[in-house]
């Protein structure tokens, strides 16, 4: 028999979280698990005989075999034609680019983005829709509802896919194309950017670090930096990406990435670093002896995007997650441009770019993107940077500094409280929820509440509506504070402290940040009773 209907029992209660369905990779492995999930995005989608899908993840431990198993469920289910990266590799935003210029279906992609990988750590299924953009919250509850019933899985049983070798193949009557994944990503950066000029600035002695960190962007970078752009060899390093990145978190962050921001602060610094996460659509951003907040750099892309040619004409309008610092905010303010405040995830910017009301978007989770897809794109931002550096000639710290002097700054920081035990995560939110609409003019630590709220987006061209999206806090004297639980772990509940202090007085833009927020920490401490809750107020990752 080719194709056969596997009974199985429902995966009850897997509601995708901010960015799919994020489990241990052992999770995805057990017997018919992805297998029912793959079935119940495509009877979500109503079906997909006759459909056209991309497939492709960021390389990790589970990604060439998931793909398989995949290929097969699609095979059975009857879909026309899959387009899939060579050895299975397709970076999030080359993706979402594929299904946009394909104009197929949607797509599935595989990754746990900047979580570990490896048989004994995460694994994740994303579906984009056909604009290019993840699922929006009314396909992923229609998702959850299906793995709530599912009683059956179709699959073929055919011999596997040879992911290695580019071109046409057929499985059950379904055309496969296995695709460069970098050639038609690299061909629209062309567009957007002025390769010529960035070219001649790595010519001129432009030196520059880029951490692939063993993930997917490392085949992209290196044809895209030192192939194309002239960047030296080297210039891209641990580019080759590996099935556990090396033993390390792809999460292109001060801490993750300490190596690169070691390097940087150091005597030996080249002019630039930057470094993306596991499938490539966040990045990290940083000068010489300069770390570039992902707040910061939204702004400073959106002041400068009209430097580079794709956005010559400027740009409709910005938008930023609610937990983002408003250092972007002033920007359009100047500009006179729209400016969104969305719920975490990406998905919440789909809408927004479809209707052509914001070009650029960006959140403190180290992603920036444009409407160029509908992901945010971690080597896009890096291009962007380029682009701007080489027509401004000047060092990162130097523009971060003036940025800072013309708009003020906006001290940042996130503090996470990582491995929480899901209960007393959710009694101590629920603790501050009960407590918001009589905390203002409370003072604790010395800090007085102003406003408090939880924050409930109305989509602005969909009307939809969605609630529960964070805490807000905002204090006298421009400081604000978001907790929220994170939508991304895959052990316990990891609760995500923001904080943010407005400065425009330029004669104190230049103090350390953590020293600045402070008061700010302390008093969050003290107003969700951190140590009573969780037994200690000292967090595990601050970025
Ligand atoms: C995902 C989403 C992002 C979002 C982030 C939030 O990132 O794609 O849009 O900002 O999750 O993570 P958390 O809920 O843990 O704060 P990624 O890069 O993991 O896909």
């Amino acid at each position: 028999m080719t194709f056969e209907m596997v009974k199985t029992s429902p995966i009850t209660g897997q509601k995708p979280g901010t960015s799919g369905l994020r489990k241990k990779t052992r999770v995805f492995m057990a017997p018919h698990y992805l297998e029912n999930f793959i079935q119940a995005i495509f009877n979500s989608i109503g079906g997909a005989k006759g459909k056209s899908f991309v497939v492709g993840g960021d390389g990790r431990f589970f990604n060439r075999q998931a793909i398989q198993t995949i290929l097969k469920i699609a095979a059975a289910n009857g879909a026309a034609r899959i387009i899939v990266g060579w050895n299975g590799l397709l970076s999030t935003p080359a993706a979402s680019h594929l299904i946009r210029i394909n104009g197929t279906d949607g797509g599935i992609i595989l990754s746990a983005s900047h979580n570990p990988g490896g048989i004994d750590e995460d694994f994740g299924v994303k579906f984009n829709v056909p604009n290019g953009g993840p699922a929006p919250e009314s396909v992923t509850s229609a998702m959850l509802a299906e793995t709530l019933t599912l009683s059956s899985y179709r699959i073929a049983r055919l011999p596997d896919t040879d992911l290695d070798v580019l071109g046409e193949t057929e499985l059950g009557g379904m055309q496969v194309s296995v695709v460069d994944p970098v050639e038609d990503y690299l061909a629209l950066m062309r567009t957007l950017f002025d390769f010529d000029a960035i070219r001649t600035m790595f010519a001129g002695g432009f030196s520059m670090c880029f951490d692939a960190m063993h993930a997917v962007t490392g085949p992209y970078a290196k044809k895209i930096l030192e192939d194309v752009l002239g960047a030296p060899k080297g210039t891209v390093i641990n580019s080759v990406p590996l099935e556990d990145f090396g033993g390390g978190h792809p999460d292109p962050n001060p801490i993750w990435a300490s190596t690169l921001i070691d390097l940087m602060m150091s005597d030996n610094a080249p002019d630039f670093g930057a470094a993306s996460d596991g499938d490539g659509d966040r990045n990290m951003i940083v000068g010489r002896g300069q770390y570039v907040t992902p707040s910061d750099s939204l702004a400073v892309l959106v002041a400068n995007a009209q430097l580079a040619p794709g956005y010559a004409a400027g740009i409709a309008g910005v938008a930023r997650s609610m937990p983002t610092s408003a250092a972007s905010d002033k920007v359009a303010e100047k500009l006179g441009i729209e400016c969104f405040e969305t719920p975490t995830g990406w998905k919440f910017f789909g809408n927004l770019m479809d209707a052509g009301r914001v070009t650029i978007c960006g959140e403190e989770s180290a992603g920036t993107g444009s409407d160029h897809v509908r992901e945010k794109d971690g080597l896009w931002a890096v291009l962007l940077w380029l682009n701007i550096l080489a027509v401004r000639k000047q060092p990162v710290a130097r523009l971060l500094a003036d940025h800072w002097a013309e708009y003020g700054r906006n001290y940042y920081s996130r503090h996470d409280y990582e491995a929480v035990p899901t209960d007393a995560a959710n009694d101590l939110m629920g603790n501050v929820i009960g407590q918001l609409a009589t905390l203002r003019g409370k003072t604790f630590a010395g800090q007085t509440v102003s406003r408090a709220d939880e924050f409930c987006y109305r989509d602005p061209i969909d009307g939809s509506v969605s609630d529960h999206q964070g805490l807000r806090i905002w204090f006298e004297g421009g400081g604000r504070a978001v907790l929220r639980l994170s939508g991304t772990g895959t052990e316990g509940a990891t609760i995500r402290v923001y904080l943010e202090q407005y400065q425009p007085d330029m004669s104190a833009i230049s103090q350390p940040a953590q020293q600045v927020l402070l008061p700010l920490q302390q008093a969050v401490a003290d107003l969700v009773r951190m140590q009573h809750f969780l037994g200690r107020t000292k967090p595990d990752v601050v970025t």
